[in-house]
């Protein structure tokens, strides 16, 4: 869509799109981004187009989204979350041609990184994910929908894995062989998972499932503010989000890098990540809980490696491919990462 067509999404919202420019950002993989400057060039709104091929029924993150607003004005909670503006039809998008587009305030003075490059960067992150879980104690939390039906659930990636090893390219599984083995010789972090979630001492917590840096926004002095992208927060395990901060931040490359040698974990970020989450949560982590802070990273890299492996196998339909054989790349980049992850 161009640029004219994207301010008459304005409208609905109650905005004359006159005076307003629009600009992509963002390198997400699933939805496209925009911010909306104004007549002096500030930026004053992100718009975003939805997928709904991935989210299916997106009045489920509506859903989601009114009932914790609802719980945190009702606290009388003074716990920040920006969420998305409503149109006068009191909708939280517009459809149009069948694509949901929708719009968020944009947060003054805020920033966001694509690469954590601080430790006191990782710190600040997992601190407002911590708070942003722990601003919910006291929410029923498996009352939310599911937006992305078992999106972290790692024996429904595990099979989805094992089908695609036996049913998928067969050139691919061949050329893949090493990597297949590797991480089915992990099932063992599958058997920890299926554990996990028969352990009632395991909680079903109010979790972001998208805990990647450029999902916090900073202020000038990169001090958190709060969280953005709320698509996936749905009932999750502490180890969804505590395990994602581990598996985007602590390597100085990201898992797009080529040069295995540059995919490594910095013992510092690992630290940090843990101090900051457990400086919002410690208190409600249950002893099983803290005993599985460090298999969080095994969990969420281990989860990656199977998700981008099987979408190779599956011919890319997923995540799609921007060069032969990208996601076999990314599944490789992952697999190292666990390797250094582990021995850290
Ligand atoms: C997707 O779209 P993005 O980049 O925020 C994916 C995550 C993966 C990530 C890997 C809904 O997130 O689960 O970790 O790619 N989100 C969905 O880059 O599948
Ligand atoms: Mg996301």
């Amino acid at each position: 869509m161009n640029s004219t067509a994207l301010l008459q999404l304005l409208p609905p919202f109650g905005i004359n799109p006159d005076s307003y420019s629009v600009k992509p950002i963002g390198a997400g993989l699933i939805h496209s981004t925009y911010v909306i400057h104004n007549q002096y060039d500030n930026p004053a709104y992100i718009l975003q187009h939805l997928n709904n091929d991935v989210f299916r029924i997106p009045e489920d993150i509506s859903w989601n989204l009114r009932c914790l607003q609802m719980f945190l004005e009702e606290r009388g909670s003074g716990y920040f979350v920006p969420f998305p503006l409503q149109t006068a039809a009191g909708q939280d998008y517009v459809i149009q041609e069948g694509r949901y587009y929708r719009l968020s305030p944009f947060v003054p003075g805020s920033h966001a990184v694509s690469v954590c490059t601080s430790p006191n960067q990782a710190y600040e992150a997992a601190l407002q994910f911590g708070k942003f879980t722990a601003s919910f104690s006291g929410f029923d939390a498996p009352s939310l929908r599911y937006t992305i039906p078992r999106f972290h659930d790692l024996s429904f990636r595990w099979s989805q894995f094992e089908e695609a090893a036996r049913h998928g390219n067969p050139v691919r599984i061949q050329h893949a062989a090493a990597e297949i083995r590797f991480l089915a010789e992990r099932e063992d972090i599958v058997k920890t998972y299926a554990s996990m979630v028969l352990d009632p001492t395991c909680k079903l917590r109010v979790t972001h499932h998208d805990t990647k840096i450029s999902n916090v926004l900073l202020d000038e002095a990169d001090k958190g503010i709060c969280v953005i992208d709320l698509d996936t927060v749905m009932p999750g395990y502490h180890v969804s989000d505590l395990g994602d901060m581990y598996r985007t931040y602590l390597s100085p490359a990201s898992e797009e890098e080529t040069d295995m040698e540059q995919v490594m974990v910095r013992s510092e970020y690992l630290d940090a990540i843990k101090e900051g989450y457990l400086s919002k949560m410690s208190a409600l982590l249950t002893p099983r809980e803290i005993e599985l802070l460090d298999y969080a990273g095994s969990f969420m890299i281990y989860m990656q490696a199977l998700r981008f492996l099987t979408d190779h196998l599956n011919d890319d339909v997923y995540y799609g491919a921007r060069y032969e054989g990208h996601n076999l790349m990314r599944a490789k980049n992952q697999i190292r990462l666990l390797q250094s992850y582990e021995r850290s």
